[in-house]
């Protein structure tokens, strides 16, 4: 049994539903945007970040090891696996994405406290960072995929679950842009996406 501690927006904890659903695997969900949930998580994590894990034996936080865990213990599915000099375009495209809602995420939360980029020079380098890897990204998109084989990998999951995170939060204007639009459109009837909606 999976005990996964984590908001129903997070795009990161959505990655491990995502995952989860895929592999047709039983979890339970503990909210930690309520008090008590947060209170549980920092309890368990000193990072009191989402998501965390509790699997068998095992405590772990980051969505990159909670993922690596469950693909060693119950295998991968049907999810893409880069094999060879794949996993480094991967890996580069799953960072930036990170790094480009990571930075989004920061921009949201300031807003939140009265803090806006025309406030502050770091601020206004998340949004533009966030630009700078959106413009990378969408030129490594080819058809609403990374790869020619059309199959979803973490690069895709990555992306989904960030874009759709900003178009949530009003944090990027999603639906603006030709290409991620149409990628959104495209993976919105996957049923693992659309059972894991952020609401
Ligand atoms: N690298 C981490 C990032 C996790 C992360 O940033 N989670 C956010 C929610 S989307 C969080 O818990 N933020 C809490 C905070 O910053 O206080 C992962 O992949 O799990």
């Amino acid at each position: 049994m999976i005990r996964l501690y984590g908001s129903f927006t997070s795009p990161f904890v959505r990655r491990i539903r995502f995952v989860a659903q895929k592999l047709e695997l039983t979890y339970e969900q503990i909210d930690t945007m309520t008090e008590r949930g947060q209170e549980e998580l920092r309890k368990r994590t000193p990072i009191w970040k989402v998501p965390y894990v509790e699997m068998d034996d095992l405590k772990i936080w980051d969505s990159h090891a909670i993922i690596d865990c469950i693909f060693g213990k119950y295998g991968t599915g049907s999810i893409r696996i880069p094999v060879g000099e794949e996993r480094w375009r991967e890996s580069n495209l799953i960072h930036a994405i990170d790094a480009a809602v990571e930075s989004a995420i920061n921009v949201f939360y300031l807003g939140k406290d009265g803090i806006l980029p025309s406030q502050s020079a770091y601020l206004k380098k998340q949004t533009d960072r966030v630009d700078s890897i959106l413009k990378w990204v969408r030129a490594e998109l080819r058809e609403n995929f990374f790869t020619g084989d059309k199959r979803i990998g973490l690069s895709e999951l990555a992306l989904y679950t960030s874009l759709d995170w900003m178009r949530f939060r009003d944090a990027y204007p999603v639906n603006e842009d030709p290409v991620f639009k149409d990628f959104l459109d495209f993976h919105a009837s996957n049923e693992d996406f659309r059972n894991t909606e952020p609401v």
